[in-house]
Parts: C-alpha cells; structure tokens; sequence
C-alpha cells in the first residue's frame, strides 16, 4: 500500500467507503459537511480514553507481547466505575484499550490464546470489552475500541496479506459481538514484525470493513477517514483548526514526512473532505497506569488550560484515565474529573448573552459584523463563539470588542482569532462591557450567523 502515490492512496480509501474518487477544482465544489456521525462525535466534545492491559501489570508502556497472560489479575475490576466517573466529569463516550501493542486481547478472541482466556481473572471466562460495552450502554454512553494494529505477538505479523486477514477477523469479532460501537481507534504505531519484517496494511479494506460492520462508527487515525489525530499528545489542537482536510496531505495511518503534523494539526480551508481533529492526552505523564506517577496527575488548571486548547478550539478531548492494577480508576483521577466538571459548569453558568438581540450584517464577501447590546455593564473574561456547523466551516478570522457604555464609544479589542468552527473559547483580560462586537474579517465563504458567548472568567 505504501507503494501506492499519496493521491492514489487517498482516491482508493475514497473508493473503498463508497465516496468519489474525482477531486473537483476547489471553486466547483460544495464545501465539505460533517456526517451525522461526525457531528455526534462532535457534540461530545469530552470522551475519556481507558489504557488498560497487561501493561498495566507489568509497568510498561509498550509491551514486547511476550507477557504471560497470567499476569492479567485486575481483582477488582468494576466497568460501571469507570463509566460512572466518566459520567460524572461530563463525557458523553468512552474508548477501550481493546488490543494494545502487546497484542493482549481484552476480550476472548478465537484468532489468538494471548487474551484474557488464558488468565485466572473471572476463571478465565472473562471479558473485559464485554463489561465495558455493558457498562457504557448503563450509563447512556458510547462505546469505542481501540485495536492497534501493530501486534508484537501475532507470529503472523509482518506476513502482509496473512495479518490484514487476522487483523479483519479481530475487527470483525469486535465489531459484530458488542452491539453498537461508536469510534474505531486506529493509532500510527507501525514497528517491524519478527524478522524485521514490516508490515503493509490493506487500509482500503480494514476502513471498508468497518463501514460495512458499523455504518454509524466514526473511524479516527492519521488519516481518518472520519476524524483526525490532532497531531500531538500535549492536549492542543492547531490554531487555526480547520474541519476540513486535503486527504492526500495525510494519506494512511502512521505517513511521516514534510508538512504531515503541520497537516493535520491545522486541517485545510480548502480541503475537500471533512476529517475534524480529535485531542488525545493522559492525565498523568503515561498512558498506562503507573503507581510511581499517582503524585503526577494533571491539576485543574492544566487540565482546564487543556479544555481551551481543545474543546476551546474545534476539537473533541479525548482524555486518558488508565485504570489500575485492581480494575478501578485511581481515587485521585476520579476526583480531579469531577473538580474539572464542577469548574466548567460554574464557568459556564451565567452567559451575559444569552437571549439578547444580535445585530447580525454580512460586510462584504468573506466578512460580516455582529453587535449586541447586554443591556447592563458587566465585567467579562471569556467568550464562546460557535459556527452552525451542520453547514460546514467557514470563519478563518476574527476579532472581538467590547464597549464600556450604551452608546459604544470606546471599543477595545477583547480577544483575536483565526478559525472558530464548532466552539472557540478565549480567555481575555477582564473588561467592563455593555456591548459587543464580533467582527468577521476573513471566511472562506459568506459567514453565517455565529453563536455567541460571554462570561466572566475566573
Ligand atoms: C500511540 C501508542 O503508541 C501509545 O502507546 C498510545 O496508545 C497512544 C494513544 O497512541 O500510538
């Protein structure tokens, strides 16, 4: 597949999910949209990542999938704790950890005895990505999968074609065993096989087969088709985050090379698909639990900082709390979920705009002006914009002022920006203001209406 040009590639994962494989000129094309999958996605804006395996067990981060399956003794493992605490902080989806680097299988896979089959944990009838689904579906959450496709125990790895077909059929195992799943994770992760035999992945086929299992699942890698990497693990979306995607700049999961994190951080205005930007982070320094880093979980303000450079600006946050050797969520992580929830909510709580008559006036081709008068003086330190993304994504600059008094002498600038998409959060010196401004300065079409937001801020 690697063999293939990045356009190639891109127009046979096109083909592959049934789309066009013809790349208009940009000027000829509707401007992308999101699926209604891509928008409930969206609209989650928190899910939380569970790392958990025999990593887990072994205090590593990348397993050599050598591990004995007997390690796996989570005695305590509670999968509606996870869910509940996952509740609690907000997130509306969870994303498990089903096979790992390691190759250890979460659930009783028929393709392989490195699973949970062979461990003492529930007799050796357990199955981890059962009680997670389970426990999702109790709590009114969605269920997402992680299987990486880089397996360091499948002796058939590196042997192309034999390990695209074991790795369909784990898929297939996964995708037709635990009812509805609402994200397949596909990370970049690409080392050789025994060896030093590299493996090719028939991409094409492994996202055709997830279509077909799961219409409804959003598919996340480098590469997509769904919902991009971010490009980093820091918790930071580019600035500008553009929805939009050439998907020749990134065409497989795991390309390296000139301008792919640049890529995929910021998207494209132009691109002709659209492929918006997932923000994956831990809670603490590693993926897996580690006992030795329970002092080193985030703290409220890293993580609210992490909620601006995300959610803040287009993106999902998908955060990582890896449950322990006992199968719970640390003490110290649940607690600091809920902290980061009951902050938001209080941040959150009293918007100064909200229901007040906005002056809304399209300026030119690629800009427009909103007014709004919030009928008495308050002191603001925060803003929220959001465009109607069902109609795709369209702001690519703005600026934001406010006024001391009624008659609006005395604008200052508030806050600045490029894109806004879904949500753009700034934080801003506190102001006293009684009217607003927003101005449109640049778009990549005639703006629409925005969303508009104003708090006081901490
Ligand atoms: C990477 C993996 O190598 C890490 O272990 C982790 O799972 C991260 C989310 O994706 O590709």
């Amino acid at each position: 597949m690697v063999t293939l040009s990045r356009r190639a590639f891109a127009t046979t994962i096109a083909t592959a999910l049934g789309g066009s494989a013809v790349q208009l000129p940009s000027a000829v094309r509707a401007r992308p949209r999101p699926s209604p999958s891509q928008l409930a996605w969206q609209r989650d804006e928190l899910a939380l990542f569970l790392h958990f395996g025999v990593n887990t067990f072994t205090d590593r981060e990348w397993g050599d999938g050598r591990e004995d399956p007997t390690l796996f003794t989570p005695a305590a493992l509670d999968a509606g704790q996870w869910a509940r605490a996952a509740r609690a902080a907000g997130a509306r989806a969870l994303i498990l950890t089903a096979k790992h680097h390691d190759g250890f299988c979460l659930w009783p896979s028929g393709l392989t005895t490195h699973s949970v089959a062979r461990s003492a944990w529930r007799g050796g009838a357990g199955d981890v990505v059962r009680e997670f689904t389970d426990a999702c579906r109790r709590e009114g959450l969605r269920a997402g999968l992680y299987l990486s496709p880089w397996d360091r125990n499948a002796p058939v790895y590196g042997d192309s074609p034999r390990y695209n077909d074991f790795y369909c059929a784990q898929l297939t195992e996964l995708l037709t065993r635990y009812g509805p799943i609402a994200e397949v994770w596909f990370d970049g992760a690409n080392g050789e096989g025994p060896n030093g035999r590299r493996q090719a992945y028939d991409w094409p086929r492994i996202f055709g087969l997830v279509r077909r299992l799961q219409p409804r699942a959003v598919m996340f890698s480098d590469a997509g088709p769904d919902v991009r990497w971010c490009g980093n693990e820091a918790g930071a979306a580019g600035d500008p985050n553009w929805s939009t995607m050439d998907p020749t700049a990134v065409p497989y999961p795991g390309a390296s090379g000139d301008g792919v994190i640049a890529a995929l951080q910021s998207g494209d205005p132009h691109g002709s698909v659209w492929r918006p930007a997932e923000t994956d982070t831990s809670i603490r320094p590693g993926w897996f639990h580690h006992p030795g880093e329970d002092q080193r979980v985030k703290s409220l303000d890293q993580l609210t900082d992490i909620w601006f450079t995300s959610v803040g600006r287009n993106s999902k946050l998908l955060l990582n709390v890896p449950p322990t050797r006992q199968g719970l969520l640390h003490a110290t992580d649940v607690a600091r979920l809920a902290e980061l929830r009951t902050h938001l909510t209080a941040l959150f709580a009293e918007d100064f705009a909200a229901g007040r008559p906005v002056d809304w006036r399209v300026t030119g081709a690629h800009s427009a002006a909103a007014e709004l008068d919030l009928g008495r003086t308050v002191t603001v330190g925060v803003s929220r914009l959001e465009e109607d993304i069902t109609r795709g994504q369209c702001v690519a600059r703005y600026a934001l002022q406010g006024a001391p008094a009624a008659d609006g002498a005395d604008w200052r600038e508030l806050a600045r920006g490029t894109t806004v998409g879904y949500r753009k959060l700034d934080r801003f010196e506190s102001a006293t203001v009684r009217r607003v401004r927003v101005e449109v300065q640049d778009a990549v079409a005639t703006p629409r209406r925005l969303r508009i937001g104003l708090y006081r801020g901490a």
